[in-house]
């Protein structure tokens, strides 16, 4: 049988109604804020800023508690552009063979193609990777609700980098095996995706994207 684990009193202050109503507004307002940027500045990111975020998305919640991610930070301009290429390859295949024509009419008004000079110019490219099952004792092993752990985990990640003041992008070439041969990951652990994280390039700009309002995103019985 697996040693139970200690159970302490949690941590938690009650905030008082008013603060909590003025924390959502302005939490709300701060995640209103957040664009997807497809330019980056070469300027460096902190180390320590980086490192913060990634272990801020460590916290999250998990199946079983199994911590199903990984992430690798890449800084080296070398493996940037190594990704940058086998990026493009298999992105210039998704486009001209994979995509279907519906797919490519619906991002269209993303005005994105095959070429992805953020994976170079961004100064940090942040892989995220899931582990689909462990080896413990050279037995593998079942891990839980892999997908929605690491997708909370990457939500929290884009949440910190953005309340930091940074910028990303959820880049998702695929298929990302490259990955794991460029990064040198164990086979049970697959690319989920790719984040450039860095400064906006000066005159960046976005495209005029509506949010779903209320009445659609939210149903209340
Ligand atoms: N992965 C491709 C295509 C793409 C797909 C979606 I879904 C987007 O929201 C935007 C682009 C690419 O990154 O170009």
């Amino acid at each position: 049988m697996q040693k139970s684990i200690n159970f302490s009193p949690l941590e938690y202050e009650k905030p008082s109604p008013g603060e909590i109503l003025e924390r959502s507004r302005s939490f709300l307002k701060l995640m209103k804020k957040r664009r997807t940027v497809r330019e980056f500045s070469d300027e460096p990111v902190p180390d320590e800023v980086l490192m913060n975020c990634i272990e801020a998305a460590g916290t999250a919640p998990s199946g079983a508690h199994m911590q199903p991610w990984h992430f690798v930070l890449v800084k080296d301009p070398q493996i940037r552009k190594q990704i940058r290429i086998a990026a493009e390859k298999e992105e210039r295949t998704n486009y001209e063979m994979r995509y279907s024509e519906e797919m490519k009419k619906d991002i269209e008004k993303l005005e994105t193609n095959f070429e992805k000079p953020y994976l170079e110019h961004a100064p940090a490219l942040i892989a995220v990777f899931k582990e689909s099952y462990r080896i413990e004792n050279q037995i593998r092993r079942k891990n839980y609700y892999v997908n929605e752990s690491v997708g909370i985990a990457t939500g929290l990640l884009i949440t910190a980098l953005h309340y930091t003041g940074l910028v990303t992008l959820p880049h998702t070439p695929s298929p990302m095996r490259f990955l794991n041969e460029i990064l040198h990951r164990p086979g049970n652990e697959s690319p989920i995706l790719l984040l450039p994280v860095g400064y906006p390039a000066e005159g960046t700009c976005v495209p005029d994207l509506q949010r779903k309002p209320m009445e659609k995103l939210l149903t209340v019985f």
